[in-house]
Parts: C-alpha cells; sequence; structure tokens
C-alpha cells in the first residue's frame, strides 16, 4: 500500500482526520495555510499542513518516476522511484516557514499570497540524505552549488517575469548540499509524500525557508557557477549590503522568530481570570532559547515557558499564563524569541528583505470583556 502510485489526496490510506482544514489563500496554483491556532501536537499532522505551490501540482506517477542526477559530477546517475527507496533511508523532523508567511502584517498592506500564521509546520521526513547520492555521482572539486529542479512549469507572477514558461529550481551552495540534514524525501509523517507536497519525491532542506524544498524533484544538476534562475534572483531574493553597495542575494536560512497561536486577533477574554497564551518559535541557526511575551505593547516582557525540548530544525511550542486584569479594554499581545547566541527578533521588518521574512515580533490585539 505504501507503494501505491496513485495515493489519497492525503497520501497513504485513509486515516482519521484532523477537524479545520485548511484556509485558502489562492485557488488556483493551490496555496493554502494552516489553521496555526489548531497548534495541538508537536508534529503538524498531514492535513493540517500549508501547501504553497507556484503552479499546478504535476500528476507524477511513482511507477514512471525518474531522478536524474547529473551536471559537474564524475558519473550520472538516472533512479526510478523503487530504486531510491530500496537506499538507505532517514528520517528527519524539520520545520517548514514559507519566507512570505505573516505577509498580511505588513502595513502598508503589499502584493502576494496574504498569509497570515499559517505558512508554517513541523513534519517527520524519510527520504535518502542528498550527500549519499552525491557520493554515489562523484561530485567535481569545482562544482559551487547544486541545482534542483521541479517538474512544475508555467509562468511565474513575480516581476520581472521571464518571457516563457519555466520551471520551478533553486540552488544550494555545495556546503550545505553536502550536509547531513538534507533529505531527497518520498514520506511525510510516515506516508507517501501527498500530491500537493510534492510526491513522489521532493527536496528537504532543513533550517531554510521553505522554498529551498523543491517539491516534484526530477532533476539535480551540479554546476560550476552560481545559478542566477528566477526564484533565486527575481523571486525569493533580498538586497544585501556588500562594501557599500546592496547586491541581489538568494534567500536561505530561517530567521529567528515566535508566533502567538492563542489568543487570535480580537478575540475577547475574559476578565480577572488566568488565560493561556501559546505559540511557538523557531529558526534555522542556532536553538530557540527563550521566548518571552508582553501584554502591554512590548513595555514589560514575561518569560514564557517551553512545551517542546529544543530539536535542531524544529519549533519549540511555548504556553504562557496570562493573569487577565479586571480592567477591560484593548489589549496588545506580542511574543519574542531569543536563541542559544543572544540574538533576538528584530523589532522592526527589514525593508531589505522586500515582501518576504516578516520575522519581527507579531502584535496581536484582544479585548478583556467582563
Ligand atoms: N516544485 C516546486 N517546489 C516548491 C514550490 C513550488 O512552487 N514548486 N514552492 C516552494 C515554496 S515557496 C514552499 S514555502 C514550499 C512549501 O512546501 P509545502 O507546499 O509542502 O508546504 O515548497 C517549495 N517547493
Ligand atoms: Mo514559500
Amino acid at each position: 500500500m505504501s507503494n501505491s502510485p496513485l495515493p489519497s489526496p492525503l497520501g497513504g490510506p485513509p486515516k482519521p482526520t484532523s477537524p479545520g482544514g485548511l484556509i485558502i489563500r489562492e485557488r488556483e496554483p493551490v496555496n493554502f495555510e494552516s489553521p496555526f491556532e489548531q497548534l495541538d501536537s508537536f508534529l503538524t499532522p498531514n492535513d493540517l499542513f500549508y501547501i504553497r505551490s507556484h503552479f499546478q501540482a504535476p500528476a507524477l506517477d511513482g511507477n514512471n518516476y525518474e531522478l536524474r542526477i547529473d551536471g559537474a559530477v564524475e558519473t550520472p546517475l538516472v533512479l526510478r522511484y523503487e530504486e531510491l527507496r530500496k537506499l538507505p533511508s532517514e528520517t528527519r523532523v524539520a520545520t517548514l516557514e514559507c519566507a512570505g508567511n505573516s505577509r498580511i502584517f505588513l502595513v502598508p498592506q503589499v502584493e502576494g499570497a496574504q498569509w497570515e500564521l499559517g505558512a508554517v509546520g513541523t513534519a517527520e521526513w524519510t527520504g535518502v540524505p542528498l550527500p549519499r547520492l552525491l557520493e554515489k555521482v562523484g561530485l567535481s572539486e569545482d562544482a559551487v552549488e547544486i541545482v534542483f529542479e521541479g517538474a512544475d512549469r508555467g509562468k511565474p507572477k513575480e516581476k520581472p517575469t521571464p518571457p516563457a514558461e519555466i520551471s520551478y529550481a533553486r540552488s544550494l551552495r555545495r556546503e550545505k548540499a553536502l550536509a547531513p540534514e538534507v533529505l531527497v524525501a518520498y514520506q511525510m509523517n510516515g506516508r507517501d509524500l501527498p500530491p500537493d507536497h510534492g510526491y513522489p519525491v521532493r527536496l528537504i532542506v532543513p533550517g531554510h525557508y521553505g522554498m529551498a524544498s523543491v517539491k516534484w524533484l526530477t532533476h539535480i544538476q551540479a554546476v560550476r557557477e552560481t545559478f542566477q534562475g528566477y526564484w533565486q534572483t527575481s523571486d525569493y531574493a533580498f538586497w544585501e549590503e556588500r562594501d557599500g553597495q546592496p547586491v541581489r542575494r538568494p534567500l536561505s536560512e530561517i530567521l529567528l522568530k515566535s508566533q502567538i497561536a492563542g489568543p487570535r486577533m480580537y478575540e475577547v477574554v475574559p476578565a480577572s481570570l488566568p488565560y493561556t497564551v501559546f505559540g511557538a518559535a523557531w529558526c534555522g541557526g542556532a536553538d530557540v532559547a527563550q521566548v518571552e511575551v508582553s501584554t502591554d505593547g512590548g513595555e514589560n516582557w514575561t518569560a514564557a515557558e517551553f512545551v517542546d525540548a529544543p530539536r535542531r530544525f524544529a519549533w519549540r511550542r511555548w504556553r504562557m499564563t496570562w493573569q487577565v486584569p479586571s480592567q477591560p479594554g484593548r489589549y496588545q499581545l506580542m511574543a519574542r524569541a531569543t536563541d542559544i547566541q543572544s540574538q533576538q527578533q528584530p523589532e522592526k521588518h527589514d525593508p531589505n528583505y522586500g515582501t518576504y521574512v516578516i520575522h519581527h515580533p507579531l502584535a496581536i490585539d484582544v479585548f478583556v470583556g467582563l
């Protein structure tokens, strides 16, 4: 059953589904976000995991699937689905966050998918570590990057746009491609990948924003020069200051962030009672060491308690008991994370990131009612 070439929309055999479903941000291509307030498990169930697709999902069949590995390598390789699944596999937990998550919080409003808090999720991914495959083909010493291409194609939306249809392709620096955490994955939370999440095979790049984890992966190509594709320069890129000049660089590591799952915006909370504020915090680099919560718009901060132990590349859920005041009115809640290197979330969004990397503390306004 797990080798079934035509999986159900959720992947694998039927199972009890979670209540809630997903929130539509764009109907076609499918861009659905997770109901972040339903953060009640460390792993996000497959049917509650956000979907971010630039083009229509290609209808791939495991029986005809092939993964080509070529370019700056000694022996190019073509792997069929069954061959890939027979190789020694590993299972890794990784939090994926879309670089555009929380875009709806930017003022004034900007273009792009209006993600709220739910373009993020955590799953257990199973597949073959990428370094093992690169070892098999013999990566050339002068290969500087590896390009990963998906089977989906179309005309992208973000300007400047290329004149013809393109595929979805992203590259990784040689060092990251050789890191043990990067997986060529075929399972998500113990089930074959659902079609919208990249069936039959996708890349999983723990620590990097979601755009690096190329779905419907059919081609891996080692290259001798920095890849300058559309999804590397035009979209999913930012301005980095280099010797006094802004230069265009691809987004990569997830930056430190904490989000409040409950209460929700404009929720009415009862006066004079304890209320459990809860959420999650994550980052792609150093572990999250502390989360603090403010209930007065950032004046005073109280440490939250962690629900999950630190785990590299995965979020940590947290909670904090708010002794709700007796005074009715409007209160502003914020959460702010600190990592083990004492780095804190910035107070404001950095315009060099454009409409991406929205990782400053996001204010949630609530009303205390009698
Ligand atoms: N082939 C392909 N891979 C892709 C994308 C895509 O549009 N096409 N979207 C990327 C982006 S922007 C994100 S955030 C993640 C989302 O993965 P998910 O849909 O499984 O949550 O997939 C990435 N991989
Ligand atoms: Mo994304």
